[in-house]
């Protein structure tokens, strides 16, 4: 049982209370709950197993008893209970964008939806539009929902499967047997969803690593036993496939599974033209043909050497320019996360964050941050508690004195300031003149045409006082879609005024995308990789914006947060005069 678990049963609870109609009160105080054990800075499961969870603030004697029940017998009979009343299958309901509890609780009453599945058919057959609130509209928004999640059904995001990545790297690393393990697929190359995982081993003993492998406790199901290959499923139908070979085949092996399909393809075809064949376990010549003496391979590098190649970091591997840039000698060098040194958008519990400005900066300062933004949300987020001129400017004052009182990390007071549907921003400029940056973002109306979308992001992009663009397509990977934009005009228009672009290091976001990033460094636009941290957890998202970075080609000199606090500061005065 981690702090995770126990927050998530609570969010179970809300969600199921709301299906219920109970009291938005009672409601309440398991959110809240949830968020005082998020924010809770000292042993909180310690302190749930010794009963003394009453002491905490805002934590009622009787949520207190139901959770020490739930760390000393590993279930919370309310929870237990409470679940019984509804099919397991209802929370499936809860991921579909634009179906909140309230539609949910009709739907289920009224007409015993309760999937995916019940939904679609009361959608299509046309029963849905009974109910109150469900029109024509409506109907066909919620199918374009399911047809979106369906279409993505059989991927996971980066950020959810890395945990087990790295326990299995782990696992295997500690192996006896085991001489090299990496990742490969798309893991390896970073790519923000993934269907599944795939690693190489190299070994004397695969049959010992094979049965190894398939006898983890992580695992669900054997798919596959082999003596060289397995395949099985993880939690939640994740497949995870392992690759043994010897350590001669190991850089040939690496490299084809580590891919893309058409990178392969692309270095096999260069391999041939110089007279030899590459597969999954060796470069030789063809025979008959013409071919200069190989060196001896040990590693990836010495592969791409061979062929004539610099060392393709696997970021890069696309098939998008990198074997041509390869060959000329003009591969970036990619940015690391070592050589960040702050990082701009982040939420505290003045907006919808977890944790106050003090435990954001000692969590940043942690990492080694030398410089952290405070970003909350603006008035028109009010359902992030947005905060108006009066609160943000009291939390410019927190942030002066808090800097003035210490030594260490330096703040920086912003805003993540709401773009209005007609461009204007959600504070006046009197009150932006008095931050040190703002990070403008798109919260609402994402329905708008693409002309009249791209408008309203250009004239933001306009304004002076606008450092950087938050999440600049509002896509939420496998749930939401982009709002229609023409992100040529934006980019264009944000190299003209000197206005950063954020990634957006949420693993649900990472946006803009790495497609897009190579086309705009090359147009001078700047990119900031953000966290968008609404807790000191969030901060380590960092490492997922990197990877989008890398993927699109970015060097430090194109990340404005790896900047010194020096330098970084002189580019946020050059930007708002
Ligand atoms: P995924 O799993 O869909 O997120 O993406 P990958 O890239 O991990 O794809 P996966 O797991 O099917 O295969 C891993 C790598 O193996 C892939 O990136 C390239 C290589 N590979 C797989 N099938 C083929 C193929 O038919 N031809 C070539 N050239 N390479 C392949
Ligand atoms: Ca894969
Ligand atoms: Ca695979
Ligand atoms: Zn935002």
């Amino acid at each position: 049982m981690t702090r995770e678990d126990i927050t998530d049963i609570l969010e179970e609870i809300a969600l199921l209370l709301e299906l219920k109609g109970e009291n938005p009160f009672k409601i309440r105080a398991y959110r809240n709950g949830a968020d005082v054990i998020t924010g809770y800075g000292d042993d909180f499961l310690q302190k749930a197993r010794d009963n003394e969870l009453s002491d905490i603030k805002g934590f009622g004697k009787a949520l207190a008893e139901k959770v020490h029940q739930l760390v000393d017998e590993g279930a919370m009979e309310y929870h237990q209970n409470l679940k019984k009343e509804f099919p397991d299958t209802i929370f499936e309901l809860f991921s579909i964008t634009g179906v909140g509890p309230k539609k949910i609780k009709a739907l289920y009453n009224e007409l015993e939806v309760a999937s995916i599945a019940d939904l679609k058919r009361v959608c299509e057959s046309g029963e849905a539009s009974s109910l109150t609130g469900f029109g024509k509209k409506t109907c066909e928004k919620i199918l374009e929902a399911i047809a979106f999640r369906e279409a993505h059904a059989d991927r996971f995001l980066l950020g959810d499967v890395m945990p087990a990545v790295r326990a299995m790297l782990e696992d295997l690393r500690a192996h006896p047997a085991v001489d090299q393990v990496e990742a490969a697929g798309s893991v390896r190359r970073g790519k923000e969803t993934v269907h599944d995982l795939d690693f190489i081993v190299s070994t004397k003993l695969a049959g010992e690593v094979m049965s190894f492998f398939v006898n983890r406790e992580a695992v669900q199901s054997v798919i596959v036993h082999g003596g060289t290959k397995s395949s099985v499923y993880l939690d939640r139908g994740l497949q995870c496939d392992l690759r043994a070979v010897s350590s001669k085949e190991f850089p040939f092996a690496l490299n084809y599974f580590t891919g893309s399909k058409e990178h392969n393809v692309a270095i096999r075809g260069r391999a041939r033209d110089r007279g030899y064949t590459l597969n999954e376990y060796r470069l030789a010549p063809i025979e008959g043909r013409e071919a200069a003496k190989l060196k001896p391979i040990y590693t990836e590098q010495d592969l791409y050497w061979a062929l004539d190649l610099d060392y393709v970091e696997p970021a890069l591997r696309e098939n998008a320019g990198e074997i041509e840039a390869a060959e000329e000698g003009e591969l970036p060098r990619l940015i690391e996360l070592e050589n960040l040194r702050g990082t701009f958008h982040n939420h505290t519990t003045e907006s919808d964050g977890k944790h106050t400005l003090e435990e954001m900066a000692a969590a940043a300062e942690d990492l080694g941050l030398e410089y952290l933004g405070i970003s909350d949300h603006s008035k028109s987020s009010f359902q992030a508690n947005g905060l108006d001129a009066d609160r943000l400017l009291k939390q410019v004052a927190a942030i002066r004195a808090y800097n003035s009182a210490n030594d260490g990390i330096t703040v920086f007071a912003g805003t993540e300031c709401d773009i209005l549907r007609d461009g204007t921003l959600d504070f006046e400029d009197e009150i932006l003149a008095q931050l040190d940056y703002v990070v403008a973002s798109v919260h609402n109306v994402f329905t708008l045409s693409e002309k009249d979308q791209t408008a309203r992001i250009l004239k933001a992009v306009e304004n002076p006082h606008v450092t950087m663009l938050g999440h600049l397509t509002g896509r939420l990977l496998l749930r939401r879609k982009p709002y229609a934009l023409d992100i040529d005009k934006i980019i264009d228009a944000c190299a003209e005024t000197g206005t950063w672009i954020e990634i957006n290091a949420n693993p649900r976001r990472l946006d803009m995308d790495w497609r897009r990033w190579h086309q705009a460094r090359d147009k001078g636009v700047k990119a900031v990789i953000n966290p968008d941290a609404h807790n000191v957890d969030g901060l380590q998202h960092l490492y997922f914006g990197v990877q989008v970075a890398r993927k699109g080609w970015l060097r430090k000199e194109d990340v404005m947060n790896c900047l010194t606090t020096k330098d970084v500061i002189k580019a946020l005065n050059a930007k708002s005069s």
